[in-house]
Formats: C-alpha cells, sequence, structure tokens
C-alpha cells in the first residue's frame, strides 16, 4: 500500500500542538507531533509546504527509506524545524506499522524490558515551604522521583517555578499567551542573577535532604543558564546531596564545557532538550560527560533516529531521560513510552500530565500509577487525535520568556 493523504493540523487545547496524520490508500491512519514551542507555525509550513506532497505515493513500510530520504533531501540538514518535521513523519509511520500488525508499537521495537517506566515529576514553590509541600504531597502519592525547582530570594518569576494557583492541576506552562488568552505579541522577561541562584540553591537541596530523607530521587535543571566554571563549582558544591542529575548545568551548543564541569564533580549530568541530532552529542556520548540523554523524540527526527542515539549512548554507559514537558503533545510522548520500555538503557521519563482540556482532544491508552507510566496494549502509539474537538481550539500565539540580567543585559532563558 501507499500513503494517500497527509494532514497537518494546528490546535490550541489549552496549548499548542503540531499534529501531522498518514493516511495509507487501504485506510490506515498514523499520528505523529511536529510540536515546537513558540515556533510552531514554523514546523506546521515545513510539512505542509516542503514535505506532504513528496510523501504520497510512497511504501509506507519503508521507515528507515523514508527517514533518510527527508533526512537528505532539503540538502539544508538538521536544526529543530526539519528534525521536528521528520519525527512526526516518523511516529506516523511507526504508528501505522503497529497498527497493521496489531500491535503495540513497543513490541516491534524488541518488546518490554520492564513492566513500567519510572517517571520523575515536577515539584516547585516559590520558597521552601510551598517546594516541601509540592514534594510531600508527590511522596505521599507513590511518587520516587522529582525535579525540584525553587523560587531564588531577591528575583521574580524564574524557569520552573509554578505559580501554585489554588486547585492548579499542572505545574508549570512557560510558554505565555497575552494576560487576556488571546495571542502574545513578543515574549514576556524575566530577571536572572546566578550569583544570588549559585548561593541559595544548595542549602535548598540540603533542607530537602533532611526532610525527605536518602531514598527519594532529586533533580534540578539549571536550564542553561551558568558558565562552565559557575556549573563546575555548583555541581561540586550539591555532591552531598546525591542528586540523581543535574540537567542542562552550562548552554547546549558548547559540548566541551561539560568537560570542565566532569573534572571537577561526581554529580550525574544530564543534558538535550534542544539538541536534535546524535551529532550533538558526539563529545558528549564518546568522552562519558554525561550521564543522561534528554533529547524528545519529537525534537530528534523520531523514534528511528533515537533508538540509534540511545543505543549509541548504551555502549558508553549513557541512560536515556527522555523529554516529556506539557509542550510534547500526548503522541510524542506515546512515542517516548514505547520507545522507554524497549530499550535496555531506559535511565527515567519526564512526566508533566497534559491538561483536561488537551486530553479531550488527544485519546491516549497510556496510563500513570504511583510513579510509573506505561503505554498501553493499543496496536500502534496508542493515542488518537479527535479532529472535530481540535478543530474548536484555534491557534493563539504564546511565547517561551526571555532573561534578563539584573544589569539588563540578555542572558540563556
Ligand atoms: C524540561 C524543560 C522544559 C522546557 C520547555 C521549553 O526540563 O522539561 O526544561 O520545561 O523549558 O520544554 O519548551
Ligand atoms: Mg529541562
Amino acid at each position: 500500500m501507499t500513503i494517500e493523504l497527509v494532514d497537518v493540523s494546528v490546535t490550541s487545547p489549552g496549548r499548542n500542538f503540531v499534529t501531522l496524520k498518514i493516511t495509507t490508500s487501504d485506510g490506515v491512519v498514523g499520528w505523529g507531533d511536529a510540536t515546537l514551542n513558540g515556533r510552531e507555525l514554523s514546523v506546521a509550513s515545513y510539512l505542509r509546504d516542503h514535505v506532504a506532497s513528496t510523501l504520497i505515493g510512497r511504501d509506507e513500510d519503508r521507515i528507515e527509506d523514508t527517514w533518510q530520504y527527508l533526512y537528505r533531501a532539503p540538502y539544508w540538514r538538521r536544526g529543530p524545524v526539519t528534525m521536528a518535521a521528520i519525527a512526526a513523519v516518523d511516529m506516523a509511520l511507526w504508528d501505522i506499522k503497529a497498527k497493521k500488525a496489531g500491535m503495540p508499537l513497543y513490541q516491534l521495537l524488541g518488546g518490554a524490558s520492564r513492566d513500567a517506566l519510572r517517571v520523575y515529576v515536577h515539584a516547585s514553590g516559590a520558597d521552601y515551604a510551598s517546594l516541601h509541600d509540592a514534594v510531600t504531597r508527590y511522596v505521599e502519592s507513590g511518587v520516587t522521583a522529582v525535579r525540584v525547582q525553587t523560587g531564588i530570594p531577591g528575583l521574580g518569576q524564574i524557569y520552573g517555578v509554578a505559580s501554585n494557583k489554588p486547585g492548579a492541576k499542572y505545574d508549570y506552562e512557560p510558554a505565555k499567551r497575552a494576560a487576556d488568552g488571546s495571542s502574545a505579541t513578543r515574549p514576556a522577561e524575566e530577571e536572572w542573577d546566578t550569583r544570588k541562584y549559585l548561593s541559595h540553591m544548595p542549602g535548598v537541596f540540603a533542607r530537602l535532604r533532611e526532610d525527605f530523607g536518602t531514598d527519594l530521587r532529586i533533580l534540578h535543571d539549571g536550564h542553561h543558564r551558568m558558565s562552565p566554571i559557575e556549573a563546575a563549582r555548583f555541581a561540586k558544591d550539591i555532591e552531598p546531596y546525591d542528586l540523581f542529575w543535574l540537567e542542562d548545568c552550562t548552554p547546549g551548543e558548547d559540548q566541551s564545557a561539560l568537560r570542565l564541569v566532569r573534572q571537577h564533580s561526581t554529580t550525574p549530568l544530564a543534558i538535550g532538550e534542544v539538541f536534535n541530532t546524535v551529532y550533538d552529542y558526539q563529545t558528549l556520548i564518546t568522552e562519558r560527560l554525561i550521564d543522561y540523554v534528554r533529547s524528545a523524540v519529537t525534537h530528534t527526527g523520531g523514534i528511528t533516529s533515537m533508538k540509534k542515539l540511545l543505543d549509541f549512548a548504551a555502549v558508553y554507559g549513557i541512560k536515556s531521560g527522555i523529554h516529556g514537558p506539557t509542550d510534547i503533545s500526548p503522541v510524542g510522548m506515546a512515542a517516548a513510552l514505547h520507545l522507554g520500555l524497549a530499550i535496555h538503557n531506559f535511565g527515567i521519563q519526564e512526566y508533566m500530565p497534559h491538561s483536561e482540556t488537551t486530553l479531550e482532544v488527544f485519546q491516549t491508552s497510556y496510563s500513570y500509577e504511583r510513579g510509573y507510566l506505561h503505554p498501553g496494549d493499543a496496536p500502534g502509539l496508542g493515542v488518537e487525535l479527535d479532529e472535530s474537538a481540535a478543530a474548536a481550539f484555534e491557534y493563539t500565539k504564546a511565547y517561551l520568556p526571555v532573561n534578563r540580567l539584573t544589569d539588563g543585559s540578555m542572558h540563556d532563558w
């Protein structure tokens, strides 16, 4: 059979998502996630204007060949827009192949290597008391790993700290619409001071260890804000608190920065949510400068290339920590779950539950229970987009914030 229809939908059930639908000549439908937070329409155009017509008539079973065709055809390789577009096609084709086989996708990837995927969730608070409450709630619900982010005295709203609105069901949504809910015209601006952050955070980890003991896995995201020497010092200072990982301590472009961090500390390191190919990891993996690969399946070319990347990492004893914030759609999340269930070098899965509105539009068969996720046993990826429900939520532009240092200079957000 062949690919007959390729459709792109941009919908905003609570937040924006770009979803690819591929239909075969015998009517099998596959879904792919192409959401690139804050730059959604670029990927939608890439798929609609430059990819869709080239797929019509191709054999849907030739997944590797289609991946290579899309990677090589434009001449301009890599980059987040291109790799998110390729990822969406790749996911949709794996979805179709597994549906045709009548199996959940993880079976085609080698079958389950574990019963379920351990997740980490996001606990945050503007101050220690509210962070402590958030961690307590999660621990009581059975969660074994928490990512902790907290407000820094003297700074306003910062990355990773939820608004803590009463009744808020999910933790943190960094892409902002305008205050009245309509499309934003520009990013919000936040203020940052690395010195204040570096002097505050070790004390927070010390208190968490004291209050929650040694079993709890504690993770933290530096969101690319430290210089190499600042990160080296920080990773060394926090060693006694035994973090599961320190994520994105330095800017992602500079792979060699992590050499300096590694020379000074045994705090495990994770990086990669802004990466999009295996080449972004070449130095990091071959020199064993990291412990966890943080790429999203959605931003790294899909299941085909993520599987190769993680197999390469496995040779060096490096594990997965696949990106799973709310800006990865339920389709992208399902792809991460099937892959994570199948590979041997699974580390942990990030889990930030989608809002109820999102889950009315995407029907999912994956399930969460007491700190673990399972992709479910529906054939394929196990996620279907309800197109008529999706049509009610028009695209609404939202931007990720930007950061300025206290003297007004631009800094990494
Ligand atoms: C994470 C990430 C996210 C990103 C977001 C940007 O570790 O989950 O840092 O919170 O900020 O995905 O779109
Ligand atoms: Mg992160």
